[in-house]
């Protein structure tokens, strides 16, 4: 049997969640969002909720596809059950 000299290792293709502004989601809404989907801090959470708010969009998180979709999922979720139109996209990273 010929030994192997390369191990094959296959990084995971990794995607950006994207949260995007808009004028009826509360700043207070979108920091709970931020630490309980993306596992941010409150000041971090904030820094990020205030950069999509001034500039339109926020990076929330790299990751692997299927949990890029879970999040994006769950970020649609819970702004359905709290009536806000907040909503995240996925960008190739
Ligand atoms: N622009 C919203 C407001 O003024 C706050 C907000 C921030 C909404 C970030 C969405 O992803 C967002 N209430």
């Amino acid at each position: 049997m010929l030994e192997k000299t390369h191990q094959q290792i296959k990084e995971p293709e990794l995607f950006s969640v994207i949260l995007l502004n808009d004028d009826y989601t509360t700043m207070e809404f979108v920091v709970q969002v931020l630490e309980s989907v993306f596992n941010k801090g409150p000041a971090e959470a904030f820094r990020i909720m205030m950069q999509v708010h001034t500039q339109g969009q926020g990076l929330c998180g790299v990751y692997p596809w299927d949990i890029a979709e879970t999040k994006v999922a769950t970020v649609h979720h819970l702004a359905n059950d709290g009536g806000f139109p907040l909503r995240a996209s996925i960008e190739k990273a």
